[in-house]
């Protein structure tokens, strides 16, 4: 069996770890200031489940389990999230000092993102003064996490924030402004140019995003759908990655932007030392259809000047996102063409599938299959140095509360048990083949 054998060898230095983020797995929101996920998800019809991650892992009181997780499982590196709401809230940052402690002690690399979605209520990124908000709180955290976290995340996925929770309405905030949702993505990048300003002001030297891509596959060769694959392609890909790598957005977007962008972009464009991408399944897309579209069981309007469509002949997983690795090395050679030498250094922030199970082959089988993709891309020469599981636990999978189980521990939500599965005990080994 093709998974029992040894991976093939990443080079020296390359940072293994898994990830999570702040809301899908803390808990103790009484402990902190409230968010636009808590507030949107009170409200009837928005979670499938009906649930909130009012307690979600609990992780909050349990970290010090979770640490001993990470290093039983031997990762170099542990990517979570900052949750502002919580640095809002009186000695809320005790709380992050204490598990970089922890993660110091256990050998393991703390790797924070400073937002996963978890916007503090008041806020909207519809405003621009968010960004310097940010910027604000990002030197708060640095200035109390810096002598020992030198690895830093911006933000996870703008692109993910701005089309579900600002154009289609199943994240929160829960707005469904279409098109009028793009200043909620320049607001982002310009809080992320600034907040690596504000990093770099407090000695930082390891920055990057994470952002999400997917290769855009045309539904087929008809100029019609190769028309609408490269929009969408320019909103979801290169909306995010070409202002950041280039410092322009691309051709027919920058129009739609707020006000005057050129000076927004030197700062959304300051060099960056490690550009993270998550990365799940590739997308087809073909020329509207004129009907209401399925896109990852998200319900996208007609009226769309494309349509996602479903992509067969691969195994799926219960999200029903396509399992299909060769797509990791098209996306990042692609990259590698695109971007050439103003492409810093890659790490794979997030990776991974929804499966139920303790005996998780499935899971094993597409980790598995992605981080074989990954060596691929190493040897055509994408400069590659680290890769990220998503996720250590099960947690809160947003709109879908907890009916999707991404963990490489299982979570009992009803006794908050963590239990590793057969996906814990096999990346360990791979883990241990890679060192030896
Ligand atoms: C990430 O977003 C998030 O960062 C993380 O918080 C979350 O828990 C995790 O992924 C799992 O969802 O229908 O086949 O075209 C992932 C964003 C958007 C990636 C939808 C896959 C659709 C695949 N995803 N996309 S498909």
């Amino acid at each position: 069996m093709a998974t029992t054998n040894p991976q093939p060898r990443f080079p020296a230095g390359f940072l293994w770890g898994v990830s999570t983020s702040a809301h899908q797995i803390e808990g103790a929101a009484d402990e902190r200031e409230p968010s636009v996920w808590d507030v949107f998800s009170a409200g009837p019809g928005r979670v499938r489940d009906g649930s909130t991650a009012a307690v979600a892992c609990d992780h909050v009181h349990r970290h010090a389990e979770d640490v001993a997780l990470l290093a039983g499982l031997g990762v170099d590196a542990y990517r979570f999230s900052v949750s502002w709401p919580r640095v809002l809230a009186k000695g809320g940052l005790d709380f992050y000092d204490r598990l970089v402690d922890d993660l110091c002690a256990a050998g393991v690399r703390p790797v924070p993102t400073l937002f996963h979605w978890d916007l503090p209520a008041g806020l909207d990124w519809l405003e621009r003064d968010t960004a310097e908000r940010f910027a604000e709180y990002v030197s708060q955290v640095a200035g109390r996490l810096g002598d020992r976290v030198k690895t830093w995340i911006t933000l996870n996925e703008p692109a993910e924030h701005t089309l579900l929770g600002h154009a289609l309405g199943v994240h929160a905030p829960g707005r469904n402004l279409l098109f009028d949702a793009l200043p909620v993505a320049h607001h982002q990048l310009l809080a992320h140019g600034l907040a690596v300003r504000a990093l770099r002001a407090a000695g930082a030297g390891d920055i990057g995003i994470a952002n999400s891509h997917a290769p855009t596959w045309p539904a087929s060769g008809d100029e019609a759908d190769v028309a609408a694959a490269g929009f969408y392609d320019a909103l979801l890909n290169r909306l995010f990655a070409d202002p950041l790598l280039l410092g322009r957005y691309p051709e027919g977007i920058g129009e739609l932007m707020p006000g005057d962008v050129e000076a927004d972009l030197k700062v959304v464009a300051e060099p960056l030392d490690r550009y993270g991408i998550n990365y799940y399944a590739p997308t087809r897309v073909g020329a509207p259809q004129g009907t209401e579209i399925d896109f990852g069981g998200v319900r996208m309007p007609a009226g769309l000047p494309f349509s996602v469509r479903e992509i067969e002949g691969h195994p799926v997983t219960d999200f029903g996102w396509p399992v299909v690795p060769e797509a990791l090395t098209e996306l990042l050679t692609a990259f590698r063409a695109r971007y050439g030498d103003r492409l810093p250094p890659v790490v794979i922030t997030e990776n991974g599938c929804a499966y139920e199970g303790l005996d998780d082959r499935d899971r094993i089988a597409y980790l598995d299959g992605h981080i074989r993709a990954l060596h691929r891309a190493v040897e055509a020469g994408v400069d590659v140095r680290g890769y990220f599981v998503w996720s250590l636990l099960d947690n809160f999978e947003w709109a879908e509360g907890y009916t999707r189980r991404f963990g490489l521990v299982h979570v009992d939500f009803d006794t908050l048990e963590r239990t590793p599965k057969a996906s814990y005990d096999w990346f360990r080994q791979v883990l241990r083949d890679q060192r030896r």
